[in-house]
């Protein structure tokens, strides 16, 4: 079973990630894994933060000679900016200044604050704040990275690019080719793949970011090269698209998921949104669209999977809304804290681990496989069984 934890506070020592269920004799590129990091670090609109971490991960165990032992491997990455928030997490020691408590006690709406502080009986809504942080994908990044090492070994491969920046927008991202959203370079500065869309799309977050406020966006993952096969019908909790809506609804922030050309589905009628099924001898069964994304009653279909996230406005604005002292009652500005306009482009990759964790599990749990020699024996004597169909 391919499971993984996450432990870590936003302003805390770092981030950890314990990852379970790879098969052992799985090269590990640290350098890879790094890469994802570093571009998750990355997208126009982002705040300070990012130009004080260089996020690089450490293996602390589970891997020998560069190669997974098929036991636990647990990740480590570093808070820089720990070391300059020690104060402010010890703020609140008894007794805290009354702009120790202040600072603490405006929760913003949108954000967990005020649900997390009513749920888990507290005052000082850091307590919760330092856990919702978007800080946590960091681990989440970092544990897709050792999936996608997993799912490139099956030539799986997952991308993301954005398709939405408040009012503008890509049209017809389902028609947008793999090899055109791969050949975003790593530094594009919104990961859009059309110039014109994406200087629009900036212009858009610094006039939004002018007005001290944030915007909405987003984005598309898209996992190519997947076998027809994983998930399934048979079950509630086994359907790819309902485990692969969780995991990305789980991202801080999205609001929305849309499988294929789901939300146009509600207001089509059938003859005009499913994909004919056609048969070319050497090909086999094919399709000209792929309105599904890839996915027929919870189980791939040999198409590529196309899952598109939706991301509110982040919840912190520099011109703050209206909100409660959780202490006194009386009406508050929500606490103002460092921000992004957007984290859009960031979201999209973080989509594209999840979508990584997600993918692994499910394709271990059909092909499973102790070491990684035993997992291609039983994907390539599957491979056979469907060309042979
Ligand atoms: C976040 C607020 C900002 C973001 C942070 C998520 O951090 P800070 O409070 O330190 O300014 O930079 O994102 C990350 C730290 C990250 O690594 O993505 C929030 O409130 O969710």
């Amino acid at each position: 079973m391919f499971r993984f934890l996450t432990a870590g506070e936003s302003h805390g020592r770092g981030v950890v990630t314990i990852v379970e269920g790879l098969p052992r004799g799985l090269a590990v590129d640290l350098e890879r894994i790094n890469n994802e990091l570093a571009r998750r670090q990355r997208g126009y609109g982002r705040g300070k933060r990012m130009q004080i971490e260089r996020d690089r991960v450490e293996i602390l165990s589970g891997v020998r000679f560069g190669k997974t032992l098929g036991s636990p491997v647990a990740l480590w990455v570093e808070n820089r900016d720990f070391e300059n928030w020690r104060q402010a997490m010890d703020a609140m020691a008894e007794p805290p200044t009354e702009a120790a408590r202040r600072r603490v006690a405006h929760p913003r709406p949108g954000h967990a604050d005020l649900a997390g502080a009513l749920k888990y009986d507290t005052h000082d809504v850091r307590d919760i704040l330092e856990r919702a942080s978007a800080r946590e994908t960091t681990a989440r990044v970092a544990a897709g990275g050792l999936a996608r090492l997993l799912l490139a070994e099956f030539g799986i491969g997952i991308s993301s690019h954005v398709i939405r920046v408040g009012e503008v927008a890509v049209p017809e991202p389902f028609d947008v080719p793999w090899e055109k959203i791969t050949a975003l370079p790593d530094d594009s500065p919104l990961r859009c793949i059309d110039p014109q869309i994406e200087k629009a799309m900036m212009a858009e977050v610094d006039r939004v970011k002018e007005q001290g406020d944030t915007v909405g966006g987003v984005f598309q993952v898209v996992i190519h090269g997947v076998p027809a096969g994983l998930g399934s019908h048979v079950h509630w909790d086994r359907r790819l698209d309902g485990r692969l809506a969780q995991a990305m609804m789980s991202v801080p922030a999205v609001k929305a998921v849309e499988i294929g050309a789901g939300v146009a589905g509600g207001s089509a009628i059938g003859s005009a949104f499913h994909d004919e099924i056609f048969h070319q001898r050497g090909r086999g069964f094919l399709r000209r669209t792929n309105r599904a994304g890839g996915i027929e009653g919870g189980i791939s279909n040999g198409h590529e999977v196309r899952v598109q996230g939706y991301m509110k406005p982040l919840s912190t604005l520099i011109k703050p809304l209206s909100s409660v002292d959780l202490d006194t009652k009386e009406p508050y500005k929500a606490a103002v804290e460092r921000t992004d306009t957007t984290a859009i482009a960031a979201a999209g990759v973080v989509g594209e681990a999840v979508a990584a964790l997600v993918m692994c599990e499910m394709f271990m749990e059909k092909f499973g496989g102790d070491s990684l020699a035993e997992t291609r024996r039983n994907f390539e004597g599957y491979r056979e069984q469907v060309k042979a169909f």
